[in-house]
């Protein structure tokens, strides 16, 4: 008898092909965003769950699935699982990293310039009706080339952002839980490490890649924000809570910093109302990794993760390899 799995939001139809022949798989192509108690209903009896960052799964979850084997997030980021709750509970835990780095820094590129250049505002102004005549000081934006791009979490995303800014002639400067190698600054667009205040002070362009975590809720509030330049942007394309919303309001109202590019938001899909009334945001709906064939890569990574631990063998992308002791 095969192992039944839950794939908890929809995918591309040829997914659940190929996981059906290895499960038998309830499928959810309705989309339905299950409630916790929801979730729990759909796992009783089922050994593995194909999930995404709008599922949570921590102690709770858990305690009351006993059969569940393996949670594999179609993500890079695991934030949602508590994998040290997984590892108590005997449950495998694994994400999606490397595939969506480069589709991921291509959109950190597309948000970063949208946002200096201004580009959403000055097509909403064309699209009113308002473009009368041209002006010399229309629209007018930051550069990008020859200034210094700031990186918040230098992990393989942060690295591709980088790599890009050769282009541009920018120098770049990072902070990170560790510094990297120095092959790996030098691959980086001779990447050079700073003091989280050094960046906020220095940097014309400052781009959040770090994971999310209790630690790192907030990296950016009212304090880091009074360091910025008034002409500086910030992009977030890690999580929402990364970055206190009030603050930014605040200080985007205040002009504190010039605009800002977000693809994710505390409560997402729930965004803060405010943001709507500025014009100096460019606000995405968390499709940074959103390509077709990245997220088909993310999907079939997340299929490879499933099939392996429900095999009987290592998940290449396990997260806690404790587990199997
Ligand atoms: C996912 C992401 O699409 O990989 C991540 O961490 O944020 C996105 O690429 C999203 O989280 C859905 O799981």
């Amino acid at each position: 008898m095969k192992p039944g799995i839950l794939v908890a939001r929809a995918v591309f139809p040829e997914i659940i092909e190929r996981l059906s022949l290895h499960f038998e798989v309830e499928a959810n192509q309705d989309d339905i965003l299950f409630t916790p108690d929801q979730l729990v209903a759909k796992l009783q009896g089922k050994a593995g769950v194909m999930s995404t960052s709008s599922s949570r799964f921590d102690a709770g979850i858990l305690a009351r699935l006993p059969d569940l084997k393996i949670v594999a997030n179609m993500a890079v980021g695991y934030d949602n699982i508590d994998v040290a709750a997984c590892t108590a509970a005997g449950v495998m835990a694994s994400n999606t990293p490397d595939v969506l780095n480069e589709t991921t820094a291509d959109f950190g590129w597309a948000l970063l310039m949208a946002t200096a250049r201004r580009i959403t505002e000055s097509e909403h102004w064309l699209r009113a009706g308002k473009w009368q005549k041209w002006r010399y000081d229309y629209f007018l934006g930051a550069d990008l080339h020859g200034s210094t791009l700031g990186i918040i979490g230098m992990g393989r995303i942060g690295q591709a952002i980088a790599r890009r800014s050769m282009g541009f002639d920018m120098q770049v400067i990072y902070h990170n839980r560790s510094r990297l190698s120095e092959e790996q600054e030098a691959r980086a667009n001779n990447a050079r490490y700073v003091g989280k205040e050094e960046l906020l002070r220095t940097a014309d362009h400052v781009v959040l890649v770090l994971p999310y975590s209790a630690q790192s809720r907030h990296t950016i509030g009212a304090a880091e924000l009074d360091l910025m330049k008034p002409d500086a942007t910030l992009v977030n394309l890690a999580r929402g809570g990364i970055v206190d919303d009030v603050a930014l309001i605040a200080a985007l109202k205040a002009g504190k910093i010039a605009a800002a590019g977000l693809d994710v938001f505390e409560n997402e899909p729930k965004f803060h109302p405010d943001f709507l009334g500025l014009d100096n945001v460019v606000l995405t709906p968390h499709i940074a990794s959103a390509s077709a064939p990245t997220r088909k890569a993310m999907a079939n990574c997340a299929a490879d993760n499933l099939i392996a631990a429900l095999g009987n063998q290592r998940p290449p992308n396990l997260l806690n390899p404790e587990v199997l002791k």
